[in-house]
């Protein structure tokens, strides 16, 4: 720089050479530090509860609107409000709430991101993964991996209705998005229903097995096993302060999580629990299934607070504080990207307020 010129001039001079290097798709990196190294996480989700009984009947609403065979999939999609028009619900991950009806089919596709279902309420739906029925009661948990063929069908009498959880914001970010779509409207009947539950979820497998499979064989946990595995644990099991008693979905041939890019838990928080404040790097979306309370997310002033029953969503994005209190005993399902980040040497938590 001149060092006789007028300092005034400065910025102006700079800005007449950022104007020439953007010329040739290049930026100052100085000017942008900053804001691409932050001392803590900063993310553009924000806290954010959706009132499932506030919105039920807009949501059966839409069976008026469109058929299932003719949307595809009739989802209303979750959308962070600070993220808007992003189809995300964190920056990681992608929610909505499906809806079936009673004779309703959603065709067989194929995708690469992987989905998750969590079920909210109704009996008598099934989601078929390569041509393996799996009925849904509420508190299931059913995995789609990647790239499996998948339909939905309903032989039961009432609406069904599902959380939708998949990885598709993550996969969108790399690029790597394939879809297909199954010539005819269901992919060909294949092992019977409850067929890879039988098979993996016994402690046992076949002896030909080789274990190489990133997902989880099992593609549905029902929720009468999981719910009685935390209830016979809950008198011998020490409360953990931050998570009350947490346990994780995982692959039974690998020990590790039941899915490759999304982590799944189901936990019990007793009736008066209040949780310490904990933080990580995952974001969370949080559905329960039983009880009610309050949450309170962020930090001082800007903590929100929210008062949460079953079947109600929740979002705590990555690195905000967070506490659970329960007014009864409460079930909470809840999905991350824990996993990639982990996969990654990324997670981090935080205890308490230190
Ligand atoms: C999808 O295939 C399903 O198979 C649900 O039920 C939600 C959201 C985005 C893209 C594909 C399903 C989806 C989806």
């Amino acid at each position: 720089m001149d060092a006789h010129k007028d300092l005034a001039d400065v910025p102006n001079e700079r800005e007449e050479y950022y104007a020439q290097i953007q010329e040739h798709n290049m930026a100052p990196l100085w000017e942008n530090l900053s804001h691409l190294l932050t001392p803590e996480p900063k993310v553009k989700s924000v806290p954010h509860h959706w009132n499932y009984e506030a919105l039920r009947s807009l949501l059966l609403d839409s069976a008026d609107v469109i058929s299932a065979a003719e949307a595809e999939r009739r989802v209303l999609m979750l959308e962070n409000p600070g993220l808007p028009g992003n189809c995300s619900i964190t920056e990681s991950m992608y929610g909505g709430l499906q809806l079936i009806m009673p004779g309703e089919v959603a065709p067989a596709h194929r995708h690469s991101p992987a989905a998750l279902r969590f079920i909210i309420e109704g009996s008598g739906a099934y989601t078929a993964v390569n041509g393996e029925k799996t009925y849904m009661e509420p508190g299931d948990f059913v995995i789609t991996p990647s790239w499996t063929w998948h339909d939905h069908g309903h032989e039961g009498r009432e609406p069904v209705v599902w959380l939708d959880g998949l990885d598709i914001p993550l996969v969108r970010v790399i690029g790597s998005i394939f879809v297909e779509h199954y010539p005819e409207e269901r992919f060909p009947d294949g092992p019977p229903p409850g067929d890879s539950l039988e098979r993996y979820g016994n402690n046992m497998r076949p002896i030909n097995m080789l274990p190489e499979d990133l997902n989880s064989p099992i593609f549905s946990y029902p929720y009468d096993r999981s719910r009685e595995t935390l209830e016979k644990l809950r008198n011998s099991t020490e409360l953990d302060p931050y998570h009350g008693l947490k346990m994780e979905y995982i692959d039974p041939t690998s020990g590790g999580p039941a899915m490759a890019t999304i982590s799944t838990f189901l936990q019990l928080l007793p009736k008066n629990f209040k949780s310490e404040i904990y933080q990580s790097t995952e974001s969370l979306i949080y559905s329960p299934v039983e009880g009610s309370g309050k949450v309170y997310i962020g930090k001082g002033k800007e903590t929100k607070v929210f008062d949460w029953k079953e079947r109600d969503v929740i979002v705590v994005p990555c690195w905000y504080p967070h506490q659970f209190e329960t007014n009864e005993d409460a079930v909470v399902f809840s999905f991350s990207d824990k996993v990639v980040q982990t996969k990654l040497g990324l997670w981090r938590e935080k205890r308490g307020n230190a």
